[in-house]
């Protein structure tokens, strides 16, 4: 019987690097003898990442309830293929998850516990890493983008509501070091986690 793939997921606020370490930690992953791919939500090719695409880009308006659900629904329908993938023995780095979808959505005002109804279900996470980093660092790194929620003020709340979601899976990885060092700590964390999920044999998923 094949062993499952790790569900590895990476969260943090605006510029403190998720994508260019995702990147790095799939292709390590790779070199190292396993299959990996990489994962990010929102997936803006499907129908329901194009509105939230053009949501995004300031070119439509939506209640912020129907965008989250947007977004949740979003990861919903990447379920089925994802569960198979991890069930055939890829492991996944996932750019952003559910998490994002919480913090974000009450870092505008929504009630935290109405936000995370929508994700009950979803694939859990064998391990979160959390790239932290506070908001002057982060613009320090040449500002924010033009996006709808890359502004100073949210990202500030965004960075408190995540600090609320974390539980045993979640490993803070100071963002704030170099590039090589983070991506150094992020890779300790790792395989300090697949020695210790192979030894003690690896739990089915959970959804
Ligand atoms: P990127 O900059 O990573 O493309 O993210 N967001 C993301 C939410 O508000 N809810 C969610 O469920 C997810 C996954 C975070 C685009 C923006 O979308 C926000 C930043
Ligand atoms: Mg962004």
């Amino acid at each position: 019987m094949v062993q499952r793939g790790l569900l590895i997921v990476v969260e943090g606020c605006d510029r403190s690097g998720k994508s260019t370490q995702c990147e790095n930690l799939v292709a390590k992953l790779q070199q190292t003898g396993n299959d990996t791919e990489l994962v990010k939500f929102p997936d803006r090719t499907t129908q329901t990442g194009k509105m939230i695409d053009s949501y995004l880009q300031q070119k439509s308006d939506l209640d912020d309830h129907a965008i989250h659900l947007l977004f949740s629904a979003n990861r919903w329908e990447a379920m089925k293929t994802l569960s198979e993938k991890l069930s055939t023995g890829t492991t996944l780095v996932v750019d952003r998850y559910a998490f994002s979808g919480v913090a974000f959505s009450s870092a505008k005002g929504l009630d935290l516990e109405w936000c995370r109804n929508p994700d009950i279900g979803l694939l859990t996470p064998d391990i979160v890493l959390f790239l932290d980093l506070t908001i002057d660092e982060a613009e320090k790194r040449g500002g924010f983008g033009q996006e709808r929620y890359e502004k100073r003020d949210l990202q500030i709340k965004v960075r408190d509501e995540f600090t609320k979601l974390q539980d045993d899976t979640w490993k803070f990885i100071d963002a704030s070091q170099s590039k090589d060092q983070v991506q150094q700590d992020i890779w300790d964390t790792i395989k300090q986690f697949k020695q210790k999920s192979t030894k003690d044999g690896i739990q089915p998923l959970q959804f």
